[in-house]
């Protein structure tokens, strides 16, 4: 068996979905769209985006001796529909990449297994395991190889798994041939533009984040700005609308990965969530990515879409959070209030 035959088929062993090969260099027009993203400011508070821009752009930049880059996909496709929830107004829309286990654990898992695996058959060679953290971009280096093209959602869109793939790498200083990108099979759809409640893409492939439902439940800091707060309704921790609505996902499986299957209900009570304290949030969210966020982020979210739900039943939870002592929860339960008497 060849190199590539023999890696290919120990991370199918693995538990991985699809592997492709390709260099480790990323064309120019990379770093090119990477820098007006940034110089645009559609990162919003994600500063880490900045740092290390020269490595984020350019495998070599970040590790001089990578030769290949091992582009590797996780399937998370989910068995329910992800939008079915976003008309219960009473209870919280969670995306499917949450439901489960954090993803950054299980890939990164796999990932160190296969790189002990190599390490063990290719004596001599060095490699780097990456997961989403690290200043790779994991999207253009995948559609290079060829798991799949990214897409007018900016995400990376695949034949056999349609938009849910997790991805990870593994740069090598061995030399293996390089598979053909895949071309873009977009054609004139536009689905996931018109998708989105937020209008987060001021044009197709181009994503402002500052704008973008993820990032304002998952990485912004501080109140949520109030020309969002009605079109989140009650997607509380990321948004799947623009993946879910992909005619490719028609080929998509939903996953076997047992990590990745709901942990509770997929679509828990506003109620219930609003009364988590710091400890409780901890405990229920323990091994989860909603973890990462904390206690008070969450609340903020869960307020907002309490603020939304029209459904009065839930002024006392809001009510009960008007004092609290981070003025971001404090600041959306008083906007929950607004809404639910207005
Ligand atoms: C920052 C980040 C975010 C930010 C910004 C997202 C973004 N699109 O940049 C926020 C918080 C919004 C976010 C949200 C989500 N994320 Co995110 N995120 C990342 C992260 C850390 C970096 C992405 C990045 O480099 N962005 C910078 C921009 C400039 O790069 P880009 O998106 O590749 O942009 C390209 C296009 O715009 C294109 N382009 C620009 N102009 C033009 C013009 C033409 C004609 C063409 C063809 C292309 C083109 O070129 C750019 C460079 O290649 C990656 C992990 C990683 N290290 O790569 C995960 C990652 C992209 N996220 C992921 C996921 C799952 C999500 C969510 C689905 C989660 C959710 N359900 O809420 C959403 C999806 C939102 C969306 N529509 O993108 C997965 C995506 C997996 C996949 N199959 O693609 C990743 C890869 C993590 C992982 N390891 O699995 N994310
Ligand atoms: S994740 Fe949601 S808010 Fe963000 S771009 Fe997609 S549809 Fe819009
Ligand atoms: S919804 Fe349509 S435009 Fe968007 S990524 Fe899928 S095929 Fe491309």
């Amino acid at each position: 068996m060849s190199p590539k035959a023999s890696i290919q088929a120990e991370a199918l062993a693995l538990g991985f979905d699809a592997i492709r090969f390709t260099e480790a260099v990323l064309p120019e027009a990379t770093r090119t769209r990477l820098d007006a993203f940034l110089e645009s400011g559609a990162h919003g508070g994600m500063g880490w985006m900045e740092t290390r821009r020269e490595q984020r752009a350019q495998p070599r930049a970040l590790w001089p001796e990578a030769v290949s880059v091992i582009a590797l996909g996780l399937n998370y496709g989910p068995d329910y529909d992800p939008l079915a929830s976003l008309e219960q107004r009473d209870r919280a829309t969670i995306s499917a990449y949450a439901q489960g286990r954090d993803y950054h654990d299980v890939v990164k898992k796999r990932l160190k297994a296969l790189g002990q695996w190599m390490a063990r058959h290719f004596k001599g060679s060095a490699l780097k395991v990456f997961v989403d953290t690290a200043p790779v971009m994991e999207k253009p280096l995948a559609a290079q190889a060829g798991l799949g093209w990214q897409g007018k959602h900016t995400n990376l869109v695949s034949r056999s798994h349609g938009s849910w793939l997790f991805l990870g790498e593994i740069y090598t200083t061995l030399a293996l041939e390089p598979d053909a990108p895949e071309s873009d099979h977009c054609g004139s759809c536009r689905a996931c533009l018109d998708a989105c409640p937020t209008a987060a893409f001021p044009a197709p492939y181009r994503l402002d984040a500052r704008r973008c439902i993820s990032y304002l439940t998952i990485e912004h800091h501080g109140p949520i700005p109030h020309e969002f707060r009605r079109a989140m309704g009650n997607r509380i921790y990321g948004c799947d609308d623009c993946l879910a609505v992909c005619p490719w996902n028609k080929f998509a499986q939903a996953s076997a990965e047992m990590q990745f299957a709901p942990r509770g209900e997929v679509a828990p009570k506003l109620a219930e969530l609003a009364l988590l304290d710091d400890a409780a949030f901890r405990a229920r969210f323990a091994g989860s990515p909603i973890k990462r966020i904390g206690r008070n982020r969450f609340i903020r979210n869960v307020l907002i879409a309490i603020g939304n739900s029209g459904d009065t039943a839930l002024l006392p939870a809001a009510r009960a959070l008007c004092e609290d002592a981070d003025p971001a929860v404090a600041d959306a339960a008083a906007w929950a209030m607004e809404q639910l008497t207005a």
